[in-house]
């Protein structure tokens, strides 16, 4: 170290030594390169400042960043095949369905606004991963900050609405028209065309009638299906009796577009354990991909079982996969 540093410098660097946060050590280093004495014998350390500053500057933009992720409670990670939110409006049963799937510690309750940011939770179409999100109410009065960017970001839509009350129709339109108002359409069809500039957004979407063991549930289910005239698929369920629950999650499955495929090392059984997910038309390749890069750039052929193939059939890497093909990759 250059032995003519003023005791200014040696200060600050102490305080950089000491400093706890980004912001403290990038003062503390700042004032480093404001003390140190400016000439050739110091051209290393004050270089080496100024990198020590850019890198810090950048450690305090991103920490900054996550502060402000974190401060989105509707900002809810996807996880497994993809993500479902239930919106609706007040006391229709969105809670109840998400804790008749999951373990997620939901509240239902016989009175309205018992949620206030989305719970999410994971529910299981055989092996494959669904997570649900219940969602507070929404109302043509009041639609919470930060659902609709919940419900962009989502993959699929649910729109709840209970068969057991006076005003389902009223319910659905009433939700349908917040959508429509934020140019949001749900569309019940796994492959969505491609949108048009000014076209609105296309939402997977689907509507859960639920509540289907209350009084008059046939009857509402009908003027239900009438009013949206097979524009949207619609599935009814009841969460209290769990009727039809498995259909629902089904729909969601195919909603979703995806499928599974089991990986089997050479000579050894499939990892039935967890399936690995990936969009339909993915090929052996993109598994390979999936799985690990490596296994990617030096795959030579692979055998797979399933229905739609000979048991251990070889098949090149630009091979369609099917639901449940079990692969074995050949490096
Ligand atoms: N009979 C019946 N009651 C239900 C069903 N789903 C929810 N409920 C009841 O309806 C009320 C509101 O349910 P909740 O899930 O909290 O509604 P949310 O406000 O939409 O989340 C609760 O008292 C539930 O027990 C159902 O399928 N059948
Ligand atoms: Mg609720």
């Amino acid at each position: 170290m250059p032995a003519n540093l003023t005791p200014d410098y040696q200060r600050a660097e102490r305080r950089y030594r000491e400093a706890e946060t980004p912001a403290d050590k990038l003062a503390a280093l700042e004032e480093m390169l404001r003390t140190i004495p400016k000439h050739k014998g110091t051209d290393k350390l004050q270089a080496e400042l100024k990198r020590k500053i850019s890198q810090a500057r950048e450690n305090l933009t991103a920490q900054k960043k996550a502060a402000g992720a974190g401060k989105d409670p509707f900002h809810v990670p996807r996880q497994g095949a993809g993500q479902v939110v239930l919106i609706g409006v007040p006391n229709v049963g969105k809670s109840a369905i998400v804790e008749a799937l999951t373990e997620a510690p939901v509240k239902v309750a016989d009175f309205p606004y018992t949620t206030h940011a989305p719970v999410p939770g994971m529910a299981y179409y055989e092996d494959a991963p669904i997570q649900l999100v219940d969602m507070p109410p929404m109302t043509p009065e009041h639609v919470p900050g930060g659902m609709i960017g919940a419900i962009r970001n989502a993959d699929i839509v649910a729109v709840v609405a209970n068969l057991g009350a006076d005003s389902v129709l009223d319910d659905v339109d009433a939700v349908l028209g917040i959508l429509r108002e934020r140019n949001i359409q749900l569309l019940s069809e796994p492959i969505l065309p491609e949108p048009e500039p000014e076209a609105p957004l296309a939402k997977r979407g689907l509507l859960v009638a639920t509540g289907c063991d209350r009084d008059n549930a046939a009857g509402n289910l009908e003027m239900l299906t009438e009013l949206l005239d097979n524009r949207i698929k619609t599935v009814a369920v009841s969460a209290a009796s769990g009727e039809h629950l498995d259909v629902l999650l089904r729909t969601l499955f195919e909603l979703l577009h995806v499928l599974r495929v089991y990986a089997k090392p050479p000579g050894k059984p499939p990892d039935k354990s967890a399936p690995f997910i990936l969009p339909v038309g993915s090929t052996v390749l993109d598994l390979a991909t999936h799985i690990h890069k490596e296994l990617a750039s030096s795959f030579k052929h692979a055998r797979l079982w399933g229905d739609n193939v000979f048991p251990g059939q070889h098949v090149h890497h630009d091979h369609i996969l099917h639901d449940k093909d079990i692969a074995e990759i050949h490096m």
